[in-house]
């Protein structure tokens, strides 16, 4: 194992199994035939950051400020990407000095106090209101998988089904489990699903979109 390749595990944050899919006009009807219960009606502001020349975009790391609070999303695994498929699993982290460690470290800059100091730029920013089902808990099953509705003030619906865990080795199960969910609410697709940020980068940045479909992060 190269440097490039160490495991990301101490850092302290869940990974985030999912996969995306286009909501029919049904898929609500179908989520209450799985016995789905609604958990939450929620409405949030992301603002994504980069440097000027996208060097944490192009690594696929994804830096967010949703309301108030820092999240940055990556791989798990330090220098893989995440393999472009139908679902994927990225590593979460929502300690700001951990956040602030880890994207300082992939900059190649000193480790500031705050993350404002290292002055990224907004690329995107966008509100969502946002429907989370929780799906019932099945007999033998550790992972609890939840649905997200999505709808963006650019005029864009997602779903997502989400499994949260917490080490690489419960990662199989967890895409087994949104695979099932997937195939139960009859969703299910060969080919990714292009998300809120990709489709805002489409439609108002696009060449760093095409830069990252160049990189193949995309
Ligand atoms: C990881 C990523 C991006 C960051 C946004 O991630 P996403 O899961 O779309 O956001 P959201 O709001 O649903 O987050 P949650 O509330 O669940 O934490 S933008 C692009 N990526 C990479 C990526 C990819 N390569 N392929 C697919 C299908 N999705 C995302």
């Amino acid at each position: 194992m190269n440097s490039d390749m160490t495991p990301s595990s101490h850092l302290s944050g869940p990974i985030e199994v999912e996969q995306k899919f286009v909501p029919g006009p049904d898929i609500e009807d179908r989520l209450y035939g799985l016995g789905a219960e609604l958990l939450e009606e929620i409405t949030f502001q992301d603002s994504y950051y980069d440097s000027t020349d996208l060097h944490l975009t192009l690594c696929d790391m994804w830096l967010r400020k949703r309301g108030d609070r820092w999240e940055l999303k990556l791989p798990p695994q330090r220098g893989t990407r995440n393999l472009k498929g139908s679902s994927t699993q990225y590593l979460e982290l929502s300690c700001e000095n951990e956040i602030i460690h880890r994207v300082s470290e992939e900059l190649g800059v000193p480790c500031p106090l705050t993350i404002e100091a290292l002055e990224l730029k907004k690329f995107a920013s966008f509100v969502t209101r946002r429907r989370r089902f929780q799906l019932p808990h099945e007999d033998g099953s550790s992972a609890k998988a939840v649905v997200d509705l999505d709808e963006t003030d650019f005029d864009f619906a997602i779903g997502e089904v989400e499994v949260l865990v917490n080490t690489q080795e419960e990662v199989q199960s967890a895409l087994e489990k949104v695979e099932d969910v997937c195939k139960q609410l009859g969703v299910l697709k060969d080919s990714p699903v292009q998300g809120k940020v990709s489709t805002f980068l489409q439609r108002n940045c696009t060449d760093h979109y095409q830069q990252l479909l160049q990189a193949n992060i995309l």
